[in-house]
């Protein structure tokens, strides 16, 4: 996870690994790459599995925009593994791809292999979500969004949404987490709980907690328990559209009316959570942007040709209520 401190000492591992790229290709003649002499730019993809509609729209991206730039794409799905994703690593360390990328499941325990990795002298980009790692070398720059902040405008998309209800009372928060361990799970709380602890310490409080793992059928398990034993939650702030819409099963099962009962607040901006929300099921959404494949291709062309890049490429993305669901559905591109 990046914070200025460590953003600035990047910078200087981001020169190191870039240099060390450039000059390993110029030593060996640009080893591994160019898929057996056609010239093609052979980039290794681990994803991180198809729990989500964001994951689904996600691989779609990557491949298209791989297919446009003219790529030779070797592509795994974890399956929400983090040792598949490093045994698929591995492979494209013995293949001698040009460029490695993934999408980390989890933030911890990724060291070794991209130590691996950079012994034989292939950069590593990170799409999607970040690494927590000693080493600022191991990988080149992270191409995604800033979960912190989708947080801490799920926050702020509360407060409309409470505004917009008229709610009056407290505040009880039911808050369906990401994978444990993931960034997005760990940012996305953190930013979250800024806002609640600086502005709604005295009304706002998650009464319940736990993961649904970023799929439907985790969030309408996890929130038909939490039903039982919270009965009085009013709010639900899931960490994404996925966890929202089965927690929206679990909630009409239970005979309450979501989007008016229990408000619900996500993150990501599927067409499913727009639909949803134009029946009047979620109230607002914080949209965190799939569509990461031009970019990162973009920046693989960078790094395969030895190009500084900066340490965090961030996605645009915007917010949605209510109101702008039906108007927003057509222009969804996922
Ligand atoms: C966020 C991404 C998360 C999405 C989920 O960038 O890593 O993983 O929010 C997906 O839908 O499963």
């Amino acid at each position: 996870m990046l914070n200025r401190r460590n953003f600035l000492t990047a910078a200087v591992g981001v020169a190191a690994a870039t240099g060390l790229a450039a000059c390993a290709k110029k030593e060996e003649g640009g080893k591994g790459g160019s898929g057996g002499g056609d010239g093609k730019i052979v980039l290794g993809f681990s994803q991180v599995g198809s729990e989500s509609g964001w994951r689904s729209a996600n691989t779609t991206s990557v491949k298209d925009a791989a297919k446009e730039a003219g790529f030779d794409l070797k592509f795994s799905d974890a399956q929400q593994k983090q040792e598949n994703q490093i045994s698929a690593i591995r492979s494209y360390i013995t293949q001698g791809v040009d460029v490695i990328a993934f999408s980390p499941v989890v933030v911890t325990g990724w060291d070794a292999v991209l130590k691996e990795a950079k012994a034989k002298k292939i950069p590593v980009v990170l799409t999607d979500r970040s690494v927590e790692t000693s080493d600022d070398s191991l990988y080149v720059t992270l191409v995604g969004s800033d979960f912190t902040d989708e947080g801490r405008r799920a926050g702020k998309m509360l407060e409309k949404v409470l505004e917009t209800a008229g709610h009056k009372g407290p505040v009880k928060i039911a808050q369906l987490e990401g994978t444990t361990g993931a960034a997005p799970a760990i940012e996305r709380a953190k930013g979250f709980k800024e806002v609640m602890d600086a502005d709604h310490a005295s009304d706002w409080k998650i009464v319940v907690s736990q993961t649904g793992d970023f799929t439907r059928a985790g969030g309408k398990q996890v929130m038909a328990a939490f039903l039982q034993s919270n009965p009085d939650i009013n709010v639900l702030f899931a960490h994404n559209d996925d966890m929202g819409i089965g927690a929206i099963q679990a909630i009409e099962a239970a005979g309450k009316k979501p989007g008016k009962d229990i408000l619900i607040v996500t993150i990501d901006g599927v067409k499913d959570g727009f639909i949803a929300m134009s029946e009047g099921k979620i109230n607002g959404i914080v949209e965190c942007n799939p569509l990461l494949g031009p970019q990162l291709m973009e920046v693989v062309k960078k790094v395969k040709a030895g190009e500084k890049v900066e340490r965090w490429i961030k996605t645009k993305e915007g917010d949605f209520t209510q109101d702008q669901a039906k108007a927003a559905l057509p222009s969804r591109k996922y």
